[in-house]
């Protein structure tokens, strides 16, 4: 089966096997595999009835090419479900986001959501963040304080670098909200030491957010490369 599929198969059954009759407000994430979540719930009778929160502006246009309601999460911080991407998943459902630089965005979409639910491929569920994804945790940064924040990440043990838009170095990556990332590789992070990483990298000044997702999914879709689902939770 091919990668395409088995995010397909992943997109799919999380919206077949999640969504209540009566959830209304449902959180939207980013990537490539939450096109077919988005995908599946344009296709079902009650769309009408949905209102979708969007993560980033890729997710926003989603919504809006599938011909669903778009909300925003200022009005509505309490969301039925939310679904989203990863970029590594451990076996306690521990996850690194934020490789299309929307972690923030996702961040707080997921925190307002009863459930949150990852979808995935295969590649993605490693059992252990750091084992595979080799990119480091990203890390949203004021760009103010970049610098500032690349010393104590180096202070910490973290190998840092500030997230550069394109090969030909046309400058740093901006996200959605202004500011830069800077992924920092930690090796691989047992999952009992992902919440005090995260709480170091909250302590440095300038930093907005982390996509260190801890203790957040309920379940995760993973398309397996046999055509097969796992469902973790
Ligand atoms: C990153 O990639 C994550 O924050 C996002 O959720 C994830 C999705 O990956 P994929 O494209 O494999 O679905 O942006």
């Amino acid at each position: 089966m091919s990668i395409e599929n088995a995010k397909k198969q992943a997109g799919y059954a999380a919206v077949d096997q999640n969504l209540d009759p009566s959830d209304r407000i449902i959180g939207v994430g980013s990537g490539s595999t939450i096109v077919y979540v988005v995908e599946r719930l344009g296709q079902l009778n009650t769309k009408n009835d949905l209102i979708c929160i969007p993560t980033s502006f890729q997710a926003k246009q989603l919504i809006v090419e599938n011909s669903l309601r778009l909300g925003s999460v200022d009005e509505f911080t309490e969301i039925d479900i939310a679904f989203d991407g990863a970029d590594e998943i451990d076996s306690n459902l521990n996850l690194i986001k934020g490789g299309g630089a929307c972690l923030f965005q996702e961040k707080l979409v997921a925190s307002c959501a009863k459930r949150f639910i990852v979808v995935a491929d295969y590649r993605k569920n490693t059992g252990l963040l750091g084992k595979d994804w080799r990119n480091g945790v990203p890390i949203e940064v004021n760009p103010l304080a970049y610098k500032k924040v690349i010393k104590g990440l180096m202070e910490i043990g973290g190998k840092p670098a500030l997230r550069e838009a394109g090969a030909s170095k046309a400058g740093p990556v901006v996200t959605d909200n202004g500011n830069f990332v800077i992924d920092c590789d930690f090796g691989e992070v047992p999952s009992n030491q992902v919440q005090s990483l995260d709480a170091k990298l909250h302590s440095l000044v300038g930093v907005l957010e982390t996509g260190l997702f801890v203790g957040m999914a309920k379940k995760a879709y993973i398309g397996e490369e046999d055509g097969s689902l796992t469902i973790s939770k």
